[in-house]
């Protein structure tokens, strides 16, 4: 039994978080659009008749302007200590920039050995892509490049069969029918968050927090209040909408998704409120989760 772990490290929105899902089969973590979308490090665990491979999805590294993007970046770099390969994944579509040169010197102090995946190759073309391959592999002795599409699934089993081979033989760390390894709540919250990314613009999205502040069993059905957290008053307007329309079509939407991951009947209950400045507040930050507590 080959067994390991395996960090997505990159850049936003390389799609770390798309690969995660399709790695898994499953939704595990939330995908969108916005740059920054993935605020926590969160483990999908593949297990197969001769493997169990941990992935581990990472916040997407970036210069932070709050103390929550700090926190986001620390949490990259920390995944990526600890696993046996990293996948260091860049978005093909994107031409190469001075974003993509502060992960390459990161990455050149990390002595494990590095798959980089240039992901999106349904976008671009075939001698396109190969021109990015040639330059990718004169800028680093990777262990390993692959182009893939996350999104269609394209080469990602190759990327898996090659990092069984890289993998060493050694123990089954989690139970075979176990996914993830975070507490439904997280689930609850992100989705909430996705709907939230894919309904508003610009600094909302990054502005909002969610917290799950009760969740009741009432015959049969599921009961959850949750807060949507924002940084001011204009962008409370925003969240609730003409109407309370926009707090309506998040609500519904995510009371939706829920339903069908949680398999029972939703009931969801959102809130809105203006907490000043949270993303650079380390107590908030703590209380959300988005501090990582430090282990030995
Ligand atoms: N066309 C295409 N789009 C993709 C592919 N992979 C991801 N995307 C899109 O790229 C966007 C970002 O994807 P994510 O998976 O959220 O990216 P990420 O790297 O996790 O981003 P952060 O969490 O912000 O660091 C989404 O709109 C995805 O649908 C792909 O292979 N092809
Ligand atoms: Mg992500």
């Amino acid at each position: 039994m080959k067994s390991g772990f395996v960090a997505l490290i990159g850049r936003p929105n390389a799609g770390k978080s798309t690969l995660l899902n399709t790695l898994m089969k499953q939704k595990i973590a939330i995908i969108s659009p916005k740059a920054q979308t993935t605020r926590n490090s969160i483990r999908g665990i593949r297990t197969d008749e001769d493997s169990q491979i941990i992935f581990v999805d990472t916040p997407g590294i970036h210069k932070p302007q709050h103390s929550l993007g700090a926190q986001m970046n620390k949490q990259a770099y920390s995944s990526a200590r600890g696993v046996d390969i990293i996948y260091l994944m860049v978005d093909g579509t994107v031409p190469f920039g001075t974003g993509d040169e502060y992960v390459m010197q990161a990455i050149k102090n990390i002595h494990l050995p590095v798959f980089l995946v240039v992901n999106k190759a349904d976008l671009i073309s075939k001698d396109d892509m190969m021109n990015l391959l040639l330059f990718y592999n004169r800028l680093h002795d990777f262990a390993e490049i692959f182009p893939i599409s996350a999104l269609e699934n394209d080469n990602v089993d190759q990327l898996i069969e090659f990092t069984k081979l890289r993998l060493e033989d050694g123990v089954k760390y989690y139970p075979d029918d176990m996914v993830c390894d975070y507490p439904e709540q997280f689930i609850m919250a992100e989705i909430i968050r996705e709907k939230v990314l894919m309904n508003t613009q610009e600094e909302v999205p990054h502005s909002v927090a969610i917290v799950i502040e009760r969740i009741k069993k009432h015959k049969g059905n599921l009961i959850i209040n949750a807060m949507i957290l924002v940084e001011r008053n204009s962008q409370k307007g925003i969240m609730v909408g003409k109407q309370g329309s926009m707090i309506k079509k998040i609500g519904t939407e995510a009371r939706i998704e829920l339903s069908e991951i949680l398999g029972e009947k939703v009931y969801l209950e959102l809130f809105v409120r203006v907490e000043e400045n949270w993303r650079n507040k380390e107590s908030k930050l703590k209380q959300l989760g988005y501090i990582e507590v430090e282990t030995d």
